[in-house]
């Protein structure tokens, strides 16, 4: 019997050694025609492979009549226009729970790096400044402080998990209030910035989360407020976060995700004390690679078992 193919519009290796012990992939950026190329496949294509290399809208996913999944490397899913798929009976898949605990981390490494400025700490001494005179003392601190979560799904918990034990109060909001915690719930973004000293943003990106943390908010956080982000920076509308550093609204931020990566704003390197990460939460070696292999085995399991096993919520299996 000939192999199932599946195209992986961009290299994903540490998910493509995996699948081709199972499957024909079709490496398209190897391809040095790649519209050529596409057309000359694409009836046998039943799955994609990506790692948001390419935009999976639906005009990228039209062009492949007998597509059944696509499996997406990674929790947050916005390169894949999921609604689409389900409307073509196409299942979506992605990779939760493997890499919240790692996330989670970094998100607590991010939070403690902004309060008490650890990265210009750490560039103070490396530029040979200790010896001429010490750190400044921090204005900010986690001593006191009430974290606010947006977004309590499994990595919001995560976090809160980890907040408590730093003896944090924690606050949080949600589209709807979250099962299984009794951590107090805003149901206003506002209302929840207005109480808290340092909002934490977890939200995943897409149209309904577009530059939901903007000017209101930044101006309810307060002058010592703290804003990071680890979700996804479609999230924050980065002029209104600038603006609401250069005046001082806010006090500071820590941003591990941006709008238009691997572009950040330059003005944001600009201020000293804010902290900006290139989109590491969950980039371990040993957190990514359960990524890759839960991303490869929804595909197998789809193809040998017909089930997916991390379906995404627009295209639930069963159906
Ligand atoms: C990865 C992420 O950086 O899972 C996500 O949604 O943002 C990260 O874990 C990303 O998926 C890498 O492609």
């Amino acid at each position: 019997m000939e192999p199932t193919e599946i195209l992986m519009p961009g290299p994903m290796p540490l998910v493509l050694p995996k699948l081709e012990t199972r499957l024909k992939v079709h490496k398209l950026w190897e391809a040095s025609d790649r519209t050529a190329h596409l057309a000359g496949i694409a009836s046998r294509v039943k799955g994609i492979a990506t790692g948001g290399h390419v935009k999976v809208d639906a005009s990228f996913m039209d062009q492949f009549p007998n597509l059944q999944i696509v499996a997406n490397f990674g929790v947050g899913y916005d390169s894949v226009d999921a609604a689409h798929a389900a409307t073509r009976g196409v299942l979506v898949t992605n990779t939760p729970d493997v890499l919240s605990e790692e996330v989670a981390d970094t998100a607590l490494g991010l939070l403690l790096m902004t309060a008490r400025e650890l990265g210009a700490a750490e560039r103070h001494l490396r530029a040979g400044k200790w010896m001429q005179g010490v750190y400044p003392l921090t204005r900010s601190t986690l001593r006191g402080k009430t974290l606010g979560i947006v977004g309590m799904g499994r990595i919001g918990k995560a976090i809160a998990t980890r907040a408590e034990a730093f003896g944090l109060k924690l606050a949080y909001h949600n589209r709807r209030p979250a099962a299984g915690t009794d951590i107090p719930y805003f149901d206003t973004l506002v209302g929840l910035a207005r109480h808290v000293d340092i909002l934490l943003s977890v939200l995943p990106g897409g149209a309904s989360t577009h530059h939901l943390i903007d000017a209101s908010v930044l101006e309810a956080l307060g002058p010592e407020g703290i804003l990071i982000n680890i979700g996804r920076g479609s999230v924050v509308d980065e002029v209104a976060l600038i603006a609401a550093l250069k005046a001082g609204t806010i006090f500071s931020a820590g941003l591990d995700v941006f709008e238009t990566e691997p572009c950040y704003p330059q003005e944001l390197a600009e201020f000293e004390r804010v902290v900006l990460l290139p989109h590491v939460g969950s980039a371990s070696v040993h957190t990514r690679q359960l990524m890759g292999d839960l991303c490869a085995d929804n595909l197998i399991n789809w193809f040998e078992n017909g089930a997916p096993i991390t379906p995404v919520a627009e295209t639930p299996w069963p159906r």
